[in-house]
């Protein structure tokens, strides 16, 4: 076992060391601002751009033209991501950390409710557990970050970060778990982890660091464990559909894109038009007793007889936030579903040289009380140094769903301006049912964004019955739904037919909502008899 250990250690080293180098050169290569906005992204071979002052107004890039500078762009423009000097990795600022801790509060309150309890497991790693899973660890093996020195001395043995934390929670599932009493165990915890991705890594999409929960559960039986994976991958649906506005598909991973560790894996699967990309969103496992066994989590069963656990891990990370910026976005900046947003509702003075400015203040600041008191969170943006046309710019990049405009005129007749920042559609309100109005309008938006997002993946679904259609639909950037005869080896093939410069096409998942399937019906891609619709596409 040693011998095996130091020959994994060795491998890792091998890519540690030189990958390390490769990062600081393209440290080196980045050009900051004054304003210290990263004006190259990361990585090498991207082209430079113009150093652009941070002036808040305009984008310099457009989402149908160039999406993934504009992407770029607006998560920095927004204030959501700062770039850091270490590739792949990314500053959380407040503007993004405050939707992850809208939609953690909501997912904590509700596995509390399960019966789920938080906990707290080691980022650090030994070899020897992270090691002895070898289907799960294989495939991922490349990803794992190692730390090998403390100081100027080499450690005796290198320690892993973690990535996910199956290996370093199931020993102690067997410690704790002895009677039937201790089941089920539900724990879950909120934290990072580390994948050193190698490729094109994008901020909330693919980062080397990246926050998420982690829920690892043990049941006495599969039917328990069944239920719950689907109870989670609600909730997921919930996170996507409810707060973030954005519709997902639920349904079932083939064998090849499955949790290798796993008996079956379920997941949220989004789309991004601008790309044709589909993007997992969530999953929701089955572990079936692969790590029971591997880690000895066995029971007294109330018969007396010893038995094996049965186990689900599930998570959803800050790639949640990504997907939302993709998805409902615009020339603008950034467009924020109410429900995420840390500001709903940002109030704006329009104060003329001969106005009553203190009036206009003063009206602006009783405005963001008494919607404030009725749960809007609410802001009025009184800085004097900026114009009303600058502050507008700066909060539609920052995706405030509704600005609140309070002039003169209005102040005579009592009433505000509203601006929809996902329409630009205006209304007069009178100050009287202002705060119905204003949670009403913000329902709207909510509703609204999600429509429209639905509208526009509804109109990329293509359903293709034949090879030549699945080749033509994945040409144009379309979320294929085609029926298949759901073979390991007919994926690899089709995986491989459509291996090019744009990634090649693979499973997405098999929608639990299926549409019918006649008799007779063949598989798009070998001929042979259909078993079921699958969704197919290039993807993140
Ligand atoms: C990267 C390096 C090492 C994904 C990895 O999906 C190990 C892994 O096990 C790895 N990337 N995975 C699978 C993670 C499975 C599972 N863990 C708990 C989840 C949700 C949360």
């Amino acid at each position: 076992m040693l011998c095996e250990i130091s020959a994994w250690c060795h491998y890792f080293m091998k890519i540690i060391m030189p990958f390390s180098k490769a990062t600081e050169a393209s440290a080196i290569t980045r050009v900051f601002d004054m304003a210290g906005g990263e004006q190259k992204k990361s990585g090498g071979g991207g082209k430079k751009k113009e150093v652009k002052k941070e002036t808040g107004l305009g984008l310099s890039f457009t989402k149908d033209e160039n999406f993934g500078e504009w992407y770029s762009e607006v998560v920095v423009s927004s204030e959501m991501i700062e770039y850091y000097d270490i590739s792949g990795c990314y500053i959380l600022r407040p503007w993004a950390m405050s939707i992850w801790e809208i939609m953690q509060t909501f997912f904590d309150a509700e596995i509390k409710k399960m019966k789920v309890k938080n906990c707290y497991f080691p980022l650090f790693v030994s070899p020897g557990v992270l090691l002895k899973e070898k289907d799960h660890i294989e495939g991922f093996a490349p990803e794992v970050a190692w730390v090998t020195k403390s100081g100027d001395s080499d450690l005796e043995v290198p320690i892993a970060i973690r990535p996910t934390s199956e290996t370093v929670m199931y020993p102690y599932y067997s410690k704790w778990i002895r009677g039937h009493r201790d089941l089920p165990l539900r724990l879950n915890q909120w934290c990072n982890v580390v994948r050193w991705e190698f490729s094109n890594p994008t901020p909330f999409i693919r980062s080397r660091e990246f926050l998420w929960q982690e829920g690892h559960t043990a049941f006495a039986t599969k039917e328990e464990a069944d239920t719950e994976v689907l109870q989670i991958l609600e909730l997921y649906r919930r996170i996507y559909e409810e707060f973030l506005a954005i519709p997902v598909a639920k349904g079932r991973k083939s064998e090849l894109e499955k949790f290798a560790g796993g008996l079956y894996t379920t997941s949220i699967e989004a789309f991004i038009p601008n790309t044709g990309r589909g993007i997992q969103g969530a999953t929701s496992h089955c572990l079936g007793q692969n790590f029971a066994k591997m880690f000895e989590i066995n029971y007294e069963n109330e018969k007396g007889e010893k038995a094996m656990v049965w186990q689900n891990s599930w998570g959803y990370s800050t790639r949640t936030i990504g997907v939302m910026v993709m998805v409902h976005g615009d020339d603008k900046g950034l467009v924020l579903p109410p429900k995420v947003a840390a500001l709903q509702v940002i109030v704006i003075p329009i104060t003329y040289k001969d106005a009553d400015t203190q009036g206009i203040f003063d009206a602006c600041t009783a405005t963001v009380a008494t919607l404030s008191e009725a749960g809007i969170r609410a802001e009025a943006d009184l800085r004097e140094n900026y114009s009303p046309g600058w502050k507008y710019s700066n909060w539609e990049m920052k995706g405030v769903p509704l600005r609140i405009e309070i002039g003169p005129q209005d102040l005579k007749n009592n009433q505000v301006r509203v601006a929809r920042r996902d329409n630009g559609e205006k209304t007069d309100i009178s100050r009287v049912f202002l705060v119905e109005q204003v949670k009403g309008m913000l329902d709207k938006i909510q509703q609204n964004l999600f429509d429209a997002a639905k509208q526009k993946r509804d109109a990329c679904i293509e359903v293709v019955k034949t090879w030549d259609e699945f080749v033509k639909a994945l040409g144009q950037k379309k979320l294929i739904l085609a029926p298949w005869c759901d073979e390991k080896e007919v994926e690899k093939d089709v995986k491989a037919r459509t291996k090019g410069e744009m990634g090649a096409a693979k499973s997405l998942c098999t929608p639990f909502e299926q549409p019918e399937l006649a008799e007779g019906t063949k598989c798009f891609a070998s001929g042979k008899p259909a078993k079921k619709w699958t969704y197919w596409g290039r993807s993140y």
